[in-house]
Order: C-alpha cells, then sequence, then structure tokens
C-alpha cells in the first residue's frame, strides 16, 4: 500500500481516536480501561505528545525571532520593495487577528462548553485573572533577568528580549555575521527537531481523542465542531472580504481570476499543511498565471512563506477565544492588544512547516495567561486546521505580491487578466 502521507495518517488517527473513545465511552468502567488504557498508554501518548510540544516552545521562539529580526535587515537592502513587502504582511495579519477575534467574540464556539472536557486529559490549570494595567503588562515584557524569563517561560520577555537582540545584531553589521549565522542554522535545526515531534502527531491525536470521547461520548462533538467551524469561517472571511477586497480595490484587478489560478497552489497546501512545499508552484504560478515579475516574487514569496502567516493567526485568535470562553476568562482590552502583538510576532516567527502555528499558539496563549493545556481539545483537529491555515497563508503571500508588483508596475495584467 503507498505509504500514506503524515496529514492522512493524522485524519485517519482523528477518526480512529474518536470512533475508539466513543466505543470505550460505552464500556463500564474497568481495570483495564481507566488503569491500563485511559490513565496508561493513552496518557503517555496524549499528554507526552502535548508536553513534547510545550518543550520545544521557549527555544523556538527564542530562535526563530532573533533570526527573523535579524534577516528583516535583508529589506532595507531591496529598498522600496522590502518597506512595502514589511508593511503589507504586517498589515494582513493584523487584519487577520483581529478578523478572528471578532469572530470569536460573536460566534462564541467556546461558551457552554463544559469545562471538564479539557480536564478529561487530566489538565490542571486554574483560570488566572488577565487583566492588568496595560503598563504593568508591558513592564512585564521587560525582563529584569532573561535567564529567569526562559526558566519561567515567560514568553513575552523572551520575545521582547529576541527582537532587541536581532536589532542589535543588525546594527552591529559584518561583525555578528557569524552569529546571524549561527542562529539561521539553530533555526534550521529546532525546525527539524518541530518536524520529528510532529511524527507522533498521529499517536498524539490519536490517544487525545479517545480519553476526550472516552470520557465525553459525542458530547465532545459539538465544541470541536464549532470550533472547527468557526475557524472555517475566520479564513474563508480573511479569503474572500480581505484579499478579495484588497485585489479589487487597491489593485483594481478582478478577484475570480486569482481564486480560479491560485485552485492548483490550494491544492498543495491541503495535502501538504506547508508554506514551505507550495514555494515552488507559487513562485512558478506567480509568473505565468498572475503576470508578476521575478523580481518582485524571487523576493516577496519566500520571505512571506516564512514571515507572513495570516491563516494562522486566524487559528490563534479563534483559539484564544476558545479556550478563554471554555474557562470563562474574560479578556481585557489590554489582553486583546497582547494577543495581536503576540499573534503578528508569533507569525513572522512561524516558519511555513506543519504544525508550528499549533506550537506557537501555546506563546500566544501565554502572553495573556491562558492555560496551555487548553490546546489538548483543539490539538486533536489541528490538522484539518493546518491544511487550510496553510492555503490562507499562501493565498496572502500570493495576494500581497500581485499588489506589491503592480504598485512597482511590475504586474503584466494581460497575463493576469488571461482566462484559463
Ligand atoms: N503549516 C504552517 C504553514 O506551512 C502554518 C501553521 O502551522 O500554522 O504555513
Amino acid at each position: 500500500m503507498k505509504k500514506l502521507s503524515l496529514t492522512s495518517k493524522t485524519l485517519l488517527a482523528l477518526f480512529l481516536g474518536a470512533v475508539f473513545g466513543i466505543m470505550l465511552s460505552h464500556v463500564p468502567e474497568n481495570w483495564f480501561t481507566q488503569t491500563i488504557l485511559l490513565n496508561g498508554l493513552l496518557k503517555l501518548l496524549g499528554t507526552g505528545f502535548l508536553n513534547a510540544i510545550k518543550l520545544i516552545v521557549v527555544p523556538l521562539v527564542f530562535i526563530s525571532i532573533v533570526y527573523a529580526t535579524a534577516s528583516l535587515d535583508d529589506l532595507k537592502k531591496i529598498g522600496r520593495i522590502g518597506g512595502k513587502t514589511f508593511f503589507f504582511y504586517t498589515l494582513t495579519t493584523a487584519l487577520a487577528i483581529i478578523l478572528a477575534l471578532l469572530v470569536g467574540g460573536l460566534l462564541k464556539p467556546g461558551v457552554g462548553v463544559d469545562l471538564a472536557l479539557l480536564q478529561a486529559n487530566e489538565l490542571t490549570t486554574t483560570p488566572v485573572a488577565t487583566d492588568v494595567h496595560f503598563v504593568d503588562t508591558l513592564l512585564n515584557m521587560i525582563p529584569t533577568n532573561i535567564f529567569t524569563a526562559f526558566v519561567e517561560g515567560n514568553i513575552l520577555g523572551i520575545i521582547f528580549f529576541a527582537i532587541l537582540l536581532g536589532l542589535s545584531m543588525t546594527m552591529v553589521g559584518e561583525k555578528a555575521k557569524p552569529l546571524i549565522v549561527l542562529f539561521e542554522s539553530a533555526n534550521e535545526v529546532l525546525l527539524k527537531l518541530v518536524q520529528i515531534i510532529m511524527c507522533f502527531a498521529p499517536y498524539g491525536v490519536f490517544a487525545l481523542l479517545s480519553t476526550t470521547f472516552a470520557n465525553f461520548g459525542f458530547s465532545a462533538l459539538m465544541p470541536l465542531i464549532k470550533y472547527v467551524v468557526t475557524v472555517v469561517i475566520g479564513l474563508g472571511l480573511q479569503l474572500l472580504v480581505v484579499y478579495m477586497g484588497m485585489l479589487l480595490f487597491i489593485g483594481k484587478l478582478r478577484p475570480s481570476l486569482f481564486l480560479k489560478k491560485f485552485a492548483p497552489i490550494f491544492n498543495i497546501c491541503l495535502s501538504t499543511a506547508s508554506s514551505s512545499a507550495a514555494l515552488p508552484l507559487a513562485l512558478e504560478h506567480s509568473e505565468t498565471s498572475f503576470g508578476v515579475s521575478k523580481r518582485v516574487s524571487s523576493f516577496t514569496l519566500p520571505l512571506g512563506s516564512t514571515i507572513n502567516m495570516d491563516g494562522t493567526a486566524i487559528m490563534q485568535g479563534i483559539s484564544v477565544m476558545f479556550i478563554a470562553q471554555i474557562y470563562g476568562i474574560s479578556l481585557g482590552f489590554n489582553d486583546y492588544i497582547m494577543v495581536i502583538l503576540s499573534a503578528v510576532l508569533a507569525s513572522i516567527g512561524t516558519a511555513g512547516v506543519p504544525g508550528v502555528g499549533m506550537v506557537m499558539l501555546t506563546m500566544v496563549l501565554a502572553s495573556v495567561n491562558l492555560p496551555l493545556e487548553g490546546i489538548a481539545l483543539i490539538m486533536g483537529v489541528d490538522r484539518i486546521i493546518d491544511m487550510l491555515r496553510t492555503a490562507i497563508n499562501v493565498a496572502g503571500d500570493n495576494v500581497c505580491t500581485i499588489l506589491i508588483a503592480k504598485s512597482e508596475n511590475e504586474l503584466d495584467e494581460k497575463v493576469y487578466n488571461k482566462q484559463i
């Protein structure tokens, strides 16, 4: 039988986990199901997988943001196009996270969900008050001891230090080159580590869903469906309202042609859940289907596949609302600002490989002191969301690339307007 891709394996694990869990929920409690399965093997696989994800958050956030900040220096070299690229990418990501918070606040996917659903995976975290004074929130971003920040997992403090370090590396210039190369290779190594951990996703997802459904049967299904539907609505609005609106009103270009010509790239994103995997095809289509000059696309698309993750920001915004609603925590204005800031930074730090957005979600949750255990529930369906959010990530890269090319008179509209 053809080797199943990780995506297929994880989707299969999702289905089998739900079925197995529902079967377990109909079996009278006994020594085997309780001790050997739920508190034994399934706990080991499920909680072990979650712990591995939390294990790499601190090093991944630190190294990826130092490296991303230091490599943003290239934008200066590309001059005007670099500035436009950074502007468009940051704008669309900020719009995405704000859209996500609005959609999550309106649809309330987490309201009415039984909190015990999270404790089903024996997640013991007491909700914490999150709304502190804005100045105090900003002061929390400046740690007095970076090593304490690492040990305590003070994500905002780590981000603050990482940005400062990255900026100082760019200011030092040539003498900092060895350090930038060191962070570049460390970033590659950590991304490989994420891929290794993600190889265990099918087993972790099977265990987490089996546990959740074993304790709650079908009643666990509704919250997950509400969560997935809310994220899909958020992603759809980003594509059809934000991106198509930008093409129409800023670029004066026909959105329908973009959607038709984007289909092959969309399919690659669905099957790989990786922006990097879709990059070669996106580069080819940018020129042959959308009429973007190579000079523009060869800069904006590779950069976008690493620092522009609007779909991921939408998943993170809705996940924050979902988890806060389940725990009954009301977020204040400062919290929303922190979520927007950390999601934009997470987007810059997220690489285009499967599952990184979920790892970075723990950073966004930590920025508003939300319990990280909340990801246990959504981890089970993350692969489906990853496929879809990756497609939005790449769609955003391509729409911004087309608009930047148009503003530089480097868009051949005859090619763009050619019917397929
Ligand atoms: N799968 C990532 C990508 O390739 C996004 C994510 O994990 O959120 O864009």
